[in-house]
C-alpha cells in the first residue's frame, strides 16, 4: 500500500477518463441550465373536501320534532327546518346543509341520536359532495 493511504483504481473515477468518447464521461458532465424556474405559484392551501348531511324520510317520526332537531343541530331558522323536513317527507331524502366531515358526521349523529333518545327512528347520514 502506498504511504499516502489507499488509491481509488482509475475505473472509480469516470471524470478522469483518458477515452474521451466514453458513456461514462459524458454522463456526468454538468447540464448547463439545471432547472427551469418555477413560475405559478402553488396555493399553499387546499380547500377541504365537502361533506352533504341528508336528512332521511320514515313514517313514525313526529314531523314538529324532525323541525326541533333541524333548529337544535343545524341552526336552521323555523322556516328553513319546515322546508327542509317537509322536502324529505316528500322526497325521501333532503340535503340539509354541507361541512367538513368531521363537523358532518358529528352532526349526523347527534341530530341522529337525539331522535333515538325519544324512540324515532329518524336518521341523518353524510355523503361526500362531487
Ligand atoms: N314522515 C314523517 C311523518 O309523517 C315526518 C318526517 C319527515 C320524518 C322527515 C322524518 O326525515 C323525516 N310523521
Amino acid at each position: 500500500m502506498p504511504a499516502d493511504g489507499p488509491q481509488m483504481d482509475d475505473r472509480c473515477r469516470p471524470w478522469q477518463n483518458a477515452d474521451s468518447s466514453s458513456i461514462a464521461k459524458q454522463s456526468v458532465r454538468m447540464p448547463e441550465i439545471a432547472t427551469k424556474p418555477r413560475v405559478k405559484v402553488k396555493p399553499q392551501t387546499e380547500r377541504p373536501k365537502l361533506y352533504k348531511v341528508i336528512l332521511v324520510n320514515d313514517d313514525f317520526t313526529p314531523r314538529e320534532f324532525v323541525v326541533t332537531v333541524l333548529k337544535g343541530e343545524f341552526k336552521l331558522s323555523e322556516d328553513q327546518a319546515h322546508r327542509v323536513m317537509i322536502t324529505a317527507h316528500r322526497h325521501g331524502v333532503c340535503v340539509v346543509a354541507v361541512f367538513t366531515r368531521d363537523v358532518a358526521e358529528t352532526k349526523a349523529t347527534r341530530a341522529t341520536d337525539a331522535g333515538k333518545a325519544k324512540g324515532y327512528p329518524l336518521l341523518f347520514t353524510t355523503e361526500p359532495e362531487e
